[in-house]
């Protein structure tokens, strides 16, 4: 996590990678968290999402395993955040995956998931080790696992000499989630981490998988507003949600909420429970605020996208009930700050963190009013971030300024 006066993670990456392995890294992956501006709770249910991949990120600096001649041998990861490295042994070459075997407890089985579906999709891996040191929060909300997932896919893209592809690593890091892990999350944080466009949020149709870049207007600034509450998805309430939507939409008699507007919501009202019938709304009328958002900061009326924002977060508060105190009491207090559009909970709920369209130019007077907000409320602190929007997941060359000669006689 960013802490003030701390060095930058891609540093903290480097400096872990020479203590855990020796020497230097060859390369560096960037992997950016997501924060999503609206279209919750709408991926699983074919719909849109407008998410944006954001400028707090983990690194991870890595090198081949050595002598690792060919293929096999081991991926081997340490994390600043977590108490017990990562080492997942690759099968060797020719053999198939393994498939059907248990995973790993912990973030070792994001790294092996990935791992094993690449080896499916691709073949034989290559070895190598790496340090990961992160500004993303664990469990806030802001797709820490995505971003990991991204990151181990780059490495070994990167390592075995893989083709590197957006939309298929973002599928492959998904099905890792879905099916190795056994969160069953939708696609919106692998899709918005992988595919990032810096300046830009991204319009994600996911149903056919299609990402749109939407210019974000200059003078706007996307705020991140942690409220230091944690939650863990696989153990929420999120399968309910996603058990209550596949609920709505069979008595509605459509293959996904996708397919149901206010129209036929009306209609089909008698047939759903009110609980059920408040989850589809929230679904429906959140499809719609995605399209409206796009076209608001299409046409740069910031008035319009907070007030999207603002009836976004009373929808998933109201209708879908994953937002919490706390996440209620961060939105309330960006709203009473000054220069604030809008301001919503953002990811999947229950805790971690909101969002907020902020006016660049009062974000000096934004962050102590909401920081002071939200204590008064709850007696908690925040952490209040204004963030940019930038590419995805990518790999550089790593390049050691120390060994850089002295400049030459003048
Ligand atoms: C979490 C999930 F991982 C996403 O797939 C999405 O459903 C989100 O919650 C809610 O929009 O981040």
């Amino acid at each position: 996590m960013r802490q003030s006066g701390s060095p930058p993670a891609r540093d903290r990456a480097v400096a872990d990678f020479a203590a855990a392995f020796g020497g230097r890294p060859t390369a560096l992956v960037r992997s950016p968290a997501r924060v999503n501006l609206i279209g919750e709770h709408t991926d699983y249910n074919d719909g849109l999402c407008l998410p944006a991949a954001i400028d707090l990120e983990m690194w991870v600096a890595l090198r081949p395993s050595p002598g690792a001649a060919g293929r096999g041998g081991a991926i081997e990861l340490v994390s600043e955040t977590e108490p017990a490295p990562a080492r997942v042994d690759l099968p060797p070459p020719g053999t198939p995956p393994r498939a059907g075997t248990r995973p790993a407890p912990g973030w070792a089985g994001y790294v092996e998931g990935v791992a094993v579906m690449l080896a499916a999709a691709h073949g034989d891996l290559d070895g190598w080790q790496g340090a990961v040191a992160s500004d993303v929060p664990k469990g806030a909300g802001l797709s820490s696992s995505a971003s990991l997932e991204l990151a181990v896919a780059a490495g070994c893209a990167h390592v075995t000499g893989l083709p590197w592809d957006a939309r298929s690593m973002a599928r492959l890091a998904h099905r890792a989630e879905n099916t190795w892990v056994g969160a069953a999350t939708g696609l919106l944080d692998q899709l918005a981490c992988a595919g990032g466009v810096a300046g830009h949020a991204l319009l994600v149709d996911c149903r056919d998988e299609t990402v749109e870049p939407v210019a974000l207007p200059e003078e706007v600034a996307i705020v991140v507003l942690d409220t230091s509450t944690r939650r863990r998805i696989v153990t929420s309430a999120y399968a309910d949600r996603r058990a209550e939507c596949a609920r709505a939409a069979r008595l509605l008699g459509v293959p996904a909420l996708r397919d149901a507007g206010l129209g036929l919501l009306a209609e089909g009202a008698w047939r759903l429970d009110p609980v059920t019938y408040a989850r589809a709304r929230h679904v429906v009328t959140e499809n719609r605020r995605v399209l409206d958002m796009a076209a608001a900061l299409r046409a740069g009326d910031l008035a319009a996208a907070g007030g999207l924002l603002t009836e976004g977060h009373r929808s998933i508060r109201d209708d879908f009930a994953v937002s919490s105190l706390e996440l209620d009491a961060m939105v309330e207090a960006a709203l009473a700050a000054p220069g604030c559009y809008g301001a919503r909970m953002t990811g999947g709920g229950f805790a971690g963190c909101a969002m907020a369209l902020v006016e660049r130019s009062r974000l000096d007077a934004f962050v102590p009013a909401v920081r002071e907000g939200y204590r008064a409320a709850t007696g908690r602190s925040s952490c209040v971030l204004p963030c940019s929007a930038v590419a995805g997941t990518a790999v550089e060359p790593f390049r050691d300024l120390c060994e850089v000669g002295p400049p030459g006689p003048q």
